[in-house]
């Protein structure tokens, strides 16, 4: 099977990731497996931008096809933000738990109904010669007042589902991957991967 690089420095993607890509015709492989030590610079003002530099990035140091996601939340209250600064909001080099410390001071005053917000994903798909596919996805749901769950990884613990009655990190990992962001943009990216293998000439699954 070809190989499809999952070019992402951060385990609780890629964890996703091998779950939500599982039955495709490509092995999937992280940097560190294919001894890839690289951080891209996500100097792009959209999540769409920075997925694409990340996934070009890396496909041409491995040589290898390569998907890479650029995601965040955006609050409402705020504007947007953190937006493509979600991962360096409190900071470099800051905790999960600074940023969400952080995410939740900004909101203290805010109430229930203004606490709407939404995380977004954009998958990039990198062929070595430098092609591009985009997808896309979107969950919404509530900042919560105080952290709850164990689950995931990032803001997951103050991302309230009303319509669960819980938070991205009280659902485990398959649940989380059928309602979030890059569940429903890996939906896309496995119809745009199973497009690409039929012209490596691999049997389908
Ligand atoms: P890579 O660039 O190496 O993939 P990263 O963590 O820096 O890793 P991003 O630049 O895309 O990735 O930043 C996304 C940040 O948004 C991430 O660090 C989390 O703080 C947050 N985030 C994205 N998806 C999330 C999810 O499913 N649950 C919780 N937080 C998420």
């Amino acid at each position: 099977m070809p190989k499809l690089l999952v070019a992402t420095n951060n385990k609780g993607k890629l964890n996703e990731y091998r779950s939500l890509l599982e039955g495709i015709p490509f092995e999937l492989v992280s940097p560190a497996e294919e001894r890839i030590c690289l951080e891209v610079k996500e100097s792009g003002k959209t999540f769409e931008a920075n997925a694409t530099l990340k996934a070009k990035a890396f496909a041409t140091v491995s040589g290898l096809l390569t998907l890479a996601d650029d995601s965040g939340l955006e609050v409402d209250a705020l504007g947007g933000e953190p937006g493509v600064m979600s991962a360096r909001y409190a900071g470099e080099g800051a905790s999960d738990e600074q940023r969400i410390n952080y995410l939740l001071s900004k909101l203290k005053d805010v109430p229930r109904e203004k606490r709407t917000a939404r995380f977004r994903c954009v998958i990039a798909i990198a062929a070595p010669d430098g092609k591009v596919r985009l997808c896309s996805g979107e969950c919404r749901g509530v900042i919560a007042f105080e952290p709850r769950g164990e689950h995931g990884f990032g803001y997951d613990p103050v991302f309230y589902f009303p319509e669960l009655g819980k938070t991205m990190a009280e659902l485990p990992m398959d649940i989380k991957n059928r309602v979030s962001h890059r569940g429903k943009a890996a939906l896309e990216a496995r119809k745009i991967l199973l497009e690409m293998a039929s012209t490596y000439d691999i049997p389908l699954p």
